[in-house]
């Protein structure tokens, strides 16, 4: 891969929103990108691996629940600083993203927010090292758009909870050493419980011939009458608000994600078409060239707008869950147009791992289908503003 030469798109001055912390923690976040992201990932997606070294970078960084209190071992950072944390690291790769989106809001987030003081205790501090890491057991086979259908369950066993199911797409699991499991009890409520590796009865094949998300390592989670014990179950949230609840916060790590996969991928094709001479002169004099980059900082402008002004709401606890759908349907749909249109300025260059286009661009849809689809947040969007249910 070419030497990363990023300089980050700033078109409307969005710095001057930042507070210096802010710029500090961003800076730091692209700096560690550009060492240790940009020279090694063309190698760990073409061979399909997880790059299991950075873990612990990542945590250094505070990619691993940013928002956690320090009580809990955690940076307690605002939204913003979790916003541009993922922004920086998607902007070298969204496996990677992948990887700290599901540490932060899949894992710590419910622990967090749901768990009780001795799991919170016991748990959040070694997730915030990388000490532990986790998955999100949510998707199934057959419900995947619609997760209240799932069918993974458990019954109360007495002294512990035996867990029977399965769950598919799920990111981390092949090393996860623990996986927050969503399954319903015999009433058909749905609860969440820690189920830890050494469990018997439990196993996470990994699923392989992916063409996106290489360098993220996704997985099955199966159970086979594990026992849980029952200090193991998340005690104050169930339903089906609770993992959407979580989905809320990685939704939103999502907007600001895909910002920095689209910076990449502009900052690649400027540079390019300013370089590459046919014609006798730069193809960025070309109008149709400039018609796409000037499109391409458009948007990305306006999703760093989208983004930013969604953190505000957020840290004020006013983002709704509608707000954050259309945040990561807009800004992952941008970056994905983005990535095709800067792949033609780069021409036949552009199919090679030399750059990083066509890795965003196939990263891009995993991104645009999990945590909700592409056409479920439409849906969200369109329920929210018409008060009718268009799902079923
Ligand atoms: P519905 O009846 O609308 O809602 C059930 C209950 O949940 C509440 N709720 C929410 N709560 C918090 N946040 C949200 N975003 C919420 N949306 C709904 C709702 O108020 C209700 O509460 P209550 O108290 O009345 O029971 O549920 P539904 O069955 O009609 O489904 C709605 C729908 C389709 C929007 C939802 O199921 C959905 O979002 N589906 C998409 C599934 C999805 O996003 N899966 C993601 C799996 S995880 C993943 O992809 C990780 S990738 C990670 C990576 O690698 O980065
Ligand atoms: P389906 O739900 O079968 O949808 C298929 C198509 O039908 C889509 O186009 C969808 O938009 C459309 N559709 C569905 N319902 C409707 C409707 N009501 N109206 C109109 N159109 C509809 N899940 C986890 O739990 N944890 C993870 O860590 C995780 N990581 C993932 C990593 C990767 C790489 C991928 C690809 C997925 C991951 N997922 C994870 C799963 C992801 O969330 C699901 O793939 C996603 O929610 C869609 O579910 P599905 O694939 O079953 O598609």
């Amino acid at each position: 891969m070419k030497p990363d030469l990023f300089e980050a798109p700033d078109y409307y001055c969005l710095d001057d929103l930042l507070t210096d912390e802010h710029k500090l923690i961003r800076d730091s976040a692209r700096d560690w990108v550009k060492k240790s992201i940009s020279p090694i990932i063309e190698e760990y997606a073409q061979k399909a691996e997880f790059p299991n070294h950075i873990i612990k970078e990542l945590a250094d960084i505070g990619a691993f629940g940013p928002y956690i209190p320090e009580k809990y071992g955690g940076p307690g950072l605002d939204n913003i600083s979790y916003g541009l944390l993922m922004q920086e690291i998607e902007r070298g790769d969204s496996g990677i993203r992948s990887t700290a989106s599901v540490q932060s809001s899949l894992v710590m987030y419910p622990i967090w927010k749901y768990g009780s003081e001795e799991q919170k205790t016991k748990f959040l501090p070694r997730l915030a090292t990388g000490e532990l890491m986790g998955c999100f057991g949510l998707t199934e086979p057959d419900h995947g758009s619609n997760p209240g259908g799932m069918t993974t369950n458990f019954k109360d066993k007495g002294d512990h909870l035996l867990l029977n199911g399965a769950k598919l797409w799920i990111s981390n699991a092949p090393f996860a050493d623990i996986a927050i499991v969503w399954a319903k009890n015999e009433e058909g409520r749905i609860h969440g419980l820690i189920v830890e590796r050494e469990m018997e009865g439990f196993t996470t094949p990994e699923t392989h011939n992916k063409w996106s998300l290489r360098a993220s390592s996704t997985g099955e989670l199966i159970f086979t009458d594990v026992k849980v014990p029952k200090e193991n179950l998340l005690p104050n949230k169930s339903g089906l608000g609770a993992p959407l609840g979580c989905l809320d916060s990685a939704r939103f790590g999502i907007a600001w994600g895909a910002i920095g996969a689209a910076m990449d991928c502009y900052d690649t094709a400027l540079r390019y078409s300013k370089e590459r001479v046919q014609f006798g002169r730069p193809i960025g004099g070309f109008q149709l060239q400039q018609k796409k980059l000037a499109e391409m900082i458009t948007e990305i402008t306006k999703a760093q707008l989208l983004a930013w002004r969604l953190g505000t709401l957020k840290n004020e606890g006013k983002a709704t869950s509608a707000q954050i759908s259309m945040a990561k349907r807009n800004n992952v749909e941008m970056a994905i147009k983005i990535a095709r249109e800067a792949r033609q300025i780069l021409g036949g260059m552009g199919i090679t791992g030399d750059y990083s286009i066509m890795r965003h661009m196939m990263n891009l849809e995993s991104v645009i289908t999990y945590e909700g689809t592409h056409d479920i947040h439409l849906l969200i969007t369109g329920l929210d503003i018409t008060g009718l249910n268009a799902f079923k």
